[in-house]
């Protein structure tokens, strides 16, 4: 099942806490985060006298009875909120249930019963669901610079026909030309990776000509690369202007295909046997093939 949520938040570190939310929603067992709009700060809607509030959209598909998954949400709103709650009613974070499969009962109306009343809902919406047919009120609603989308994350990977990505902590192949393609794609930019793909590195040392950042709970200090600890921490030190490239591994590459914009696959023609694989494609457009003996380059944007 595929539902379209709402995020806002008006108090407290509001892009912070909707990235931690996005984050926790994602951990939901049996929830895949499909998509996340650029974040947007918006004038309060039906309320007086409050801050303006930062909303986005995320898309994610779960198999989740509707209301157990309600629960989820409601547990991470509990959750966030308590950490950094002030005063009564102070709204730390609000996640919203704005599209998906119809239902009606006393703790859930799907569509949201406003939706299509607000704009700071349907803009940030409309960027992940093209399809939806709405009108707009014209209210203030501007699109915040440094949204998840401007990090212009690009995946590179090298897999084999069904997208097995590598077995036992290794990686399936080792092709001059894609080792060469990656280089030449990489070279003077960022590389973000996990600490296994750091492993399968030469003398497992970050690589050179390249910003190296390492996302880990468990390393502490690596000469010539940084650590972030999250997804979310990882927001607060990258640069907009920057291209960023995702390397690996799976676990990485399933964090960031939600915010990806393009993606560079090598695949080559065989079955190997791979007990890690990339994620879905299906959200991306394949743009462009180039095929050599062997393998081929791919190329996909949203
Ligand atoms: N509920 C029913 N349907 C849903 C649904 N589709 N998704 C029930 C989520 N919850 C749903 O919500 C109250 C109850 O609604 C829940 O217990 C659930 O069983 P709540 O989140 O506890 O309280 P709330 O958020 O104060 O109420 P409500 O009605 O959800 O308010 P809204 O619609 O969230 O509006 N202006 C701007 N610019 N941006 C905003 O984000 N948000 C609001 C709050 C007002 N103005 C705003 C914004
Ligand atoms: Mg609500």
């Amino acid at each position: 099942m595929i539902y379209y949520l709402g995020l806002g938040a008006n108090l407290g570190q509001c892009e912070q806490t909707l990235r931690r939310a996005i984050e926790r929603v994602k951990k939901i067992p049996d929830v895949k985060l499909l998509r996340v709009s650029s974040f947007y700060e918006t004038e309060p809607w039906g309320v007086e006298g409050q801050p303006n509030y930062i909303n986005a959209a995320i898309k994610i598909s779960t198999e989740l009875e509707p209301l157990a998954f309600l629960d989820e949400l409601q547990r991470i709103e509990f959750e966030l909120g308590r950490i950094r709650r002030k005063r009564w009613e102070a709204r730390i974070i609000d996640i919203d249930i704005l599209y998906g499969a119809k239902i009606s009962c006393e703790r859930l109306t799907v569509p949201h019963k406003f939706l299509f009343e607000r704009d700071f809902a349907l803009i940030p919406l409309a960027e992940i669901f093209p399809t939806l047919k709405f009108n707009l009120r014209g209210d203030k609603v501007i699109r915040v610079a440094g949204s998840p989308i401007d990090f212009k994350f690009k995946l590179v990977a090298c897999v084999d026909k069904n997208f097995g990505l590598g077995k036992g902590g290794k990686l399936l192949f080792k092709i001059p030309a894609d080792l060469k393609n990656f280089r030449r794609l990489t070279l003077g930019h960022t590389i973000i990776f996990g600490r296994k793909t750091l492993e399968t590195f030469p003398n497992q040392q970050p690589l050179d000509g390249r910003r190296n950042i390492i996302l880990s709970r468990s390393l502490k200090n690596i000469s010539g690369a940084e650590i972030v600890g999250s997804v979310a921490e990882l927001f607060n030190v990258l640069d907009t202007a920057e291209e960023n490239f995702i390397i690996g591994g799976a676990e990485i590459f399933n964090e960031f295909i939600p915010y990806a914009t393009e993606i560079f696959l090598t695949v080559v023609d065989v079955v190997a046997e791979a007990d890690t694989f990339f994620p879905s494609v299906d959200e991306f457009t394949l743009r462009g093939v180039k095929t050599f003996k062997g393998f081929e380059f791919r190329r996909y944007t949203l």
